[in-house]
């Protein structure tokens, strides 16, 4: 690496930076004036700067950095505290060294440089020589030597490509109706990034909520920056040998998603707005009609009385308990869209009871803010004030009384109109008070925090659901996140891919976009590849806007409304499957939506332009999400084997391929080793499934294991250890899948199984805890495309596979089956 020789020019140039460092504006920390150790803790002062590190885990470790004495700790992303850790601290006069079971750390002392390698001594990351961090009036900033083909990957909910090489973004909240592919800021601010390099990868997370702004090489070839308008430096460096490790460790820090209820889970149909009531009706009528597998329908904003939240039009809506019940009574949960702004209006009796609270942001002369909305005027709560949230959470008990399920956040960047919310608005801020600018990235963050413990106490302990447009790292503990208004274009439909991909790599696993496009009107074919794409997303949304076409189903002709059923259908058929993904979530943080950069992280292809796209849903499916308009696409294999979806038929990795593909099939390959639990169709998760629950084993030469879960879908009841729940492993060497004993004390659904075995040859045969087995051959798919267009409404499977099967008890105990 040409590292040893940067380093060397850059002492040459010290000498030169340091005579000019007393007229410099740009203030750099400088030469390192005293060392303290304190266990796990390392407190350096420079010329310039006050620096604390914190071992806080054998692969995190904190830098804080500021000009003046480091004030009280406090962060609303991080929820967890340093773990004891091994750690082994030396130092002379030239360099502080630290050492861990997973890395270690250099400090040079004149002038400070950071450098964090693996054990071997490989550089994972370093400062970049003579620039590492510095301070221009109260902005902060810290420079890192970009390496060599280096990728940069992550960072939330940004736009553009994959690989944030050669971009810079910045993080600062913002309502952008239509916004284009390569706009940002957008909603919703993530300071974490992944780098790779070499054979290294790890995460940076600068968990600073003021404006901030990260470049990863562009407009300059030598460094990657982070920084802010205002407070600490204060990042966290990880290092784990895998992705998948990394984002384990971030979220460590900033928590995961909890089990979210198994209706969210269904299909959603939205619109901007459905009502009146009989309106709502009909499109819940029409999707059990059309056998359209649903679960949610939401409500937009003129479900309410003049846009003010915790109210209806009465007209519209004369009865909401009677309608939600009448919905849940067919098998439809209810979401109702709640904005942040509060009219301010005499009588009205949600101001009247945030004024009496006093829990409205503030102008320092002590008035309310005001700013103008969709009521009108409003002011604002105090969602970083404990009373705001308690006060929210409270408004709230009258919808979870109505029987309403889900709570939609929306506006909460916090967007006014005009966009340009002032900085001089005060925030209590857990009674430390703050303004505008350094809270204003949190603001989101708050109120679903707020809708999600409000909600949750108002239902009795049942699941709330909470989708939210705005947020911060951490929101994955309280909300589903979905990127905000998109276009009815292809590329916008991409880009929704890479914003979940990307969310998912910034500890989010919970996302989803408008499906179909929220501005504009998509072609049918758009529209068919979009639901097909969405299918497969962790949150399956569709939504239009208020001008829009009408975006259900139905709305585009019988063709795109059977291909479209036929994608529902599956996901409901894979629920068991996604469930036990999300399962997973709650405990690594593994993402539903995996960019390929997680699995294969140093294949230089799945960086490209053309593949970077692709992504496994869970750990089995390689989606493509192809072109809805030209219909034609070109697929990456990684390395391994994959078998179609629709035929079985094996496809060898390391392998591109160029396809004409019509609009009835997305691409979608299965992983070869894979198991996936499925179940039958059912049109809503309100409905019971047979109790045989299918096991789809694919033949591979790799070892793969799948946790498998189930509870109640509702309750939080799993946390005292009321769930189902086994491991499945597929052993190639041995031969050998094996049902593990069942953990936990609840009970299945399923009482049969039925393993369905892909891609094992004719002759195999078979044993059942070691009795010969009886192998009942069938020809069937994990899925049907609609081959052609019926309309009989019959669709007409014409592709399939030689598979076996074997249907036995759900036993609890251990289950071999040997091959
Ligand atoms: O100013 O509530 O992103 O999904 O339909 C627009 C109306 C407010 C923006 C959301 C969109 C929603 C719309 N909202």
């Amino acid at each position: 690496m040409k590292l040893n020789r940067r380093i060397a020019i850059a002492v040459v140039f010290t000498a030169c930076a340091q005579l000019l460092s007393a007229q410099s504006p740009i203030k750099q920390a400088g030469k390192v004036t005293a060392v303290t150790v304190n266990n796990q803790d390392i407190d350096v002062t420079t010329e310039n700067a006050f620096i604390k590190l914190t071992v806080y885990s054998p692969n995190i470790i904190r830098v804080r950095m500021d000009k003046q004495k480091l004030t009280a700790d406090f962060s609303y992303a991080v929820i967890s505290e340093p773990i004891k850790t091994r750690v082994d601290i030396t130092q002379n006069n030239d360099e502080i060294n630290l050492t861990t079971d997973s890395l270690k750390v250099n400090i040079r002392k004149n002038p400070y440089l950071i450098t964090f390698s693996t054990l071997a001594g490989e550089v994972i990351n370093q400062d970049e020589p003579g620039l590492t961090t510095s301070w221009v009036n109260e902005s902060v900033t810290t420079y890192k030597h970009m390496q060599d083909n280096e990728h940069f990957i992550g960072l939330g909910e940004k736009t553009g490509p994959l690989d944030r090489k050669g971009n810079a973004y910045t993080h600062w909240n913002s309502d952008t109706y239509a916004y284009t592919t390569g706009q940002d800021p957008i909603y919703s601010t993530i300071p974490f990034y992944i780098g790779v390099h070499h054979n290294v990868q790890y995460g940076i997370f600068f968990d600073n909520t003021w404006q901030s702004d990260f470049n990863f090489g562009a407009s300059n070839n030598r460094f990657a920056s982070f920084g802010a308008k205002g407070g600490e430096m204060n990042y966290y460096f990880i290092y784990n040998s895998h992705v998948a490790d990394i984002i384990r460790s971030y979220t460590s820090l900033t928590g995961r998603v909890k089990m979210p209820p198994m209706w969210s889970l269904g299909y959603q149909q939205n619109r901007y707005s459905y009502y009146p009531e009989a309106e709502v009706m009909r499109i819940a009528e029409t999707l059990r009609e059309k056998k359209i597998p649903a679960d949610g329908i939401t409500l937009d904003i003129h479900y309410m009385d003049k846009y003010k939240v915790f109210t209806w039009d009465a007209n519209r809506f004369p009865d909401p308990a009677a309608m939600t019940k009448k919905l849940n009574s067919l098998g439809f949960k209810v979401t109702l869209i709640v904005d942040p702004g509060i009219k301010e209006e005499k009588g009205y009796g949600v101001y009247e009871r945030g004024l009496k609270e006093d829990i409205f942001a503030k102008y320092p002369d002590g008035t309310n803010y005001t700013g103008q909305v969709w009521p009108g005027w409003c002011n604002f709560p105090d969602f970083t004030n404990p009373k705001g949230r308690a006060w929210w959470g409270s408004e709230l008990k009258k919808y979870a009384a109505e029987g309403v399920s889900g709570i939609w956040n929306d506006m909460n960047e916090f967007s006014t109109w005009g966009q340009k919310a002032p900085d001089n608005i005060l925030f209590n801020y857990e009674g430390k008070i703050a303004s505008h600018p350094q809270i204003h990235n949190v603001y989101g963050l708050e109120m679903i925090r707020a809708s999600y413990e409000g909600f949750k106490a108002a239902r009795d302990n049942k699941r709330p659901f909470i989708l939210t447009r705005s947020g911060y790292a951490g929101l994955q503990r309280y909300a589903a996140i979905w990127t905000g208004d998109n276009r009815a274009e292809n590329d916008h439909m991409l880009l929704g891919v890479r914003l979940m991909n990307s969310l998912g790599l910034s500890g989010v696993p919970f996302a989803g976009m408008d499906i179909g496009g929220f501005t504009g009107g998509a072609s049918p074919s758009l529209y068919a590849r979009w639901m097909q794409i969405g299918a497969f997303n962790p949150y399956m949304r569709n939504h239009s806007g208020i001008n829009s076409k009408a975006s259900e189903p139905w709305a585009y002709g019988e063709e795109v409304l059977e291909i479209t059923r036929n994608y529902i259908n599956l996901r409901y058929r894979l629920l068991p499957y996604l469930y036990s993904s999300f399962y997973d979530a709650t405990q690594t943080g593994s993402p539903i939506m995996r960019s390929l950069t997680i699995d294969y992280t140093h294949d230089e292809n799945v960086y490209s332009g053309q593949y970077e796209n692709q992504y496994m849903f869970g750990k089995a499916f390689l989606v493509f999400p192809f072109d809805g308009v030209t219909n034609y696409g070109k697929l990456y294999f990684p390395a391994g084997k994959w078998f179609n979806l629709y035929n079985g038929q094996v496809q060898q990795g390391n392998q591109k391929i160029a396809l004409d593909l019509g609009i009835s099939q997305l691409p979608v390959y299965v992983k070869e080793s894979s198991i996936i639990p499925m179940q039958s169709q059912i049109q809503t998760t309100a409905e019971k499934p047979v109790d045989t629950l299918y096991v789809h084993v694919y033949k591979g030469d790799v070892n793969n294991k799948f946790v498998y879960y189930e509870d109640d879908g509702e309750s939080f009841d799993y946390e005292k250890g009321e769930f189902y729940k086994r491991t499945i492993t597929y052993d190639a060497s041995k031969r050998v899948i094996s049902f593990a004993k069942v953990e936990g004390s609840g009970k299945s659904k399923f009482n049969n199984v039925k393993l369905i075995l892909h891609g094992f040859a004719d002759n195999t045969t078979f044993k059942l805890n070691g009795k010969q087995n009886k192998l009942v051959k069938s020809f069937e798919a994990l899925m049907v495309p609609i081959s052609r267009f019926d309309p009989t409404g019959q669709s007409n499977p014409v592709e399939g596979e030689n598979v076996k099967n074997i249907v036995m008890k759900n036993s609890n105990d251990v289950i071999n089956i040997n091959y």
